[in-house]
């Protein structure tokens, strides 16, 4: 069911080289964005009329409007099973004490006396949340762009997630995201709503659509999505800010002998069930917990759901295996090398060993901390970087959605210490305008200390 890719024995190779030797999901973006492109540029150019003829398109809907409704967010909310509200309740409040804890300070550095630097933290204007409502529905995607932005202080947050069939004729939600997803933004306060998926849900935030339906255009657009709405994003940036592309999900597991089978084999399930291109991969020293957690492999995966869609070609897929390694420190490099979006450390003196990760998108100590515990309530957030993104980039949070600007205030006296140095390197520069503007405070001279 699962391939295994055996590392012992062998001086392993450094950085790039190893990375080639792990398994990954392939994940064509560039391709995509070829298809995407002109999907975009039609929504720049017929707005709401063509997000309306995608709808019935890629989501086989026909959608009387592309707004939703307020009094459908608070319908949604009214019919939620409570249970389910509860749920996402306690998940935003968890979200929240994590997210709260990331705003920033304004900070004022006296670099030289008369002379400041101040960092200001300013929230990004409009944003544009993504919620993927295609072959899964997400509530807990919605959560996670939502918490980070509020705490962020944006003002203007609009969230996109694909319509949904009508269950039965002149069913009232057809059209519309979800009623978990609205339940959802009715909980967190959000109450400007698209019934928009895919690349042109991207679109539509990035130009903005015209009349009394349409969609004022954000300045960043997050969240997860499939390889359309990643496309898009890659289609975008430069022009609108975006968080990481997110592809196919991703656990690694890091484990040596004292894990339990039950436990590894059960988390790598739980991620396969995500995609049949995610990817599970356990990284051990132990040839018996290897063998054990693949015999357990075979009845957890038959006793559950998205066996044969999803978690069967994932785990076979060559983007997932159990890789073997000599000692848990060859282990740390391997996982150092694949920067896996979810990684498990269940190992003797997990939280140790987790300390010398550098590279992965979220980090899960233990034997009580499973990835389902950080996709809903842990607290910490899950729109997370994949694709070994984690090597270079970080999760959503408070920071994704705030800009450090640099206020430069310097009195006369401080500015005319430093001029000379200017000068000196404007001139080596060959850019002599750049020390005249010095100069022209000072008399056209440099003065003298
Ligand atoms: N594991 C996914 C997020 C998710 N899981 C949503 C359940 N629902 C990517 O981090
Ligand atoms: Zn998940």
């Amino acid at each position: 069911m699962i391939s295994r890719i055996d590392l012992r024995g062998e001086a392993l190779p450094e950085g790039a080289a190893l990375r080639d030797l792990l398994p990954r999901a392939e994940f064509d973006v560039e391709a995509a964005l070829e298809k995407v492109r002109p999907i975009c540029e039609d929504v720049h150019h017929r707005g709401t009329a063509a997000l309306i003829e995608y709808a019935e398109r890629f989501d086989g809907v026909t959608l009387t409007q592309v707004r939703v409704p307020r009094a459908a967010l608070t319908e949604a909310l009214e019919q939620l099973d409570p249970e389910v509200r509860a749920a996402l309740e306690e998940s935003i409040r968890r979200a929240r004490i994590v997210h709260r804890a990331q705003r920033r300070a304004e900070h004022i550095t006296q670099v030289v006396p008369g002379g400041t630097v101040t960092e200001k933290w300013v929230p990004v204007e409009r944003v544009g949340l993504y919620a993927p409502g295609g072959r899964s529905v997400y509530p807990s995607s919605v959560i996670m762009n939502v918490v980070p932005a509020q705490e962020a202080g944006v003002e203007s947050i609009a969230l996109a997630s694909p319509p949904q069939k009508p269950r039965f004729d002149g069913d009232p939600a057809g059209g519309r995201p979800h009623p978990t997803i609205l339940a959802a933004c009715a909980l967190l306060g959000v109450d400007e709503v698209y019934a928009a998926g895919g690349a042109q849900a991207v679109a539509m935030f990035a130009y903005g659509t015209a009349g009394p339906d349409g969609c004022a255009p954000a300045n960043m657009v997050t969240g997860p999505g499939n390889i359309w709405v990643a496309a898009a994003k890659r289609y975008f940036t430069g022009r609108i800010g975006i968080d990481t592309e997110a592809g196919p999900t991703e656990i690694a597991v890091l484990a040596d002998d004292t894990a339990d089978p039950v436990h590894v084999a059960a988390d790598l399930i739980s991620q396969a069930e995500h995609d049949p291109m995610a990817a599970a991969v356990l990284v051990t020293d132990s040839p018996e917990l290897a063998d054990a957690v693949e015999k357990e492999l075979e009845p957890q995966v038959a006793a559950t759901k998205h066996v044969i869609d999803r978690i069967l070609p994932a785990l076979a897929g060559k983007q997932s295996a159990i890789v073997l390694v000599d000692d848990i420190e060859a282990g740390l490099r391997v996982v150092n090398a694949y920067g896996a979006e979810h990684l498990e450390v269940q190992t003797t003196d997990a939280a140790a060993i987790a300390a010398r990760v550098r590279n992965a998108g979220a980090i899960f100590v233990g034997p009580w901390a499973p990835v389902s515990l950080g996709d809903y309530c842990a607290g910490s957030n899950h729109v997370l970087p994949t694709g070994g993104c984690a090597c270079h980039s970080s999760g959503l949070s408070v920071q994704s959605f705030l800009r450090g600007i640099h206020i430069v205030d310097y009195s006369r006296d401080a500015l005319a210490e430093v001029t000379h140095h200017v000068v000196t390197l404007a001139e080596a520069e060959d850019l002599p305008a750049h020390g005249a503007a010095m100069k022209a405070r000072f008399g056209w001279k440099v003065p003298q200390k």
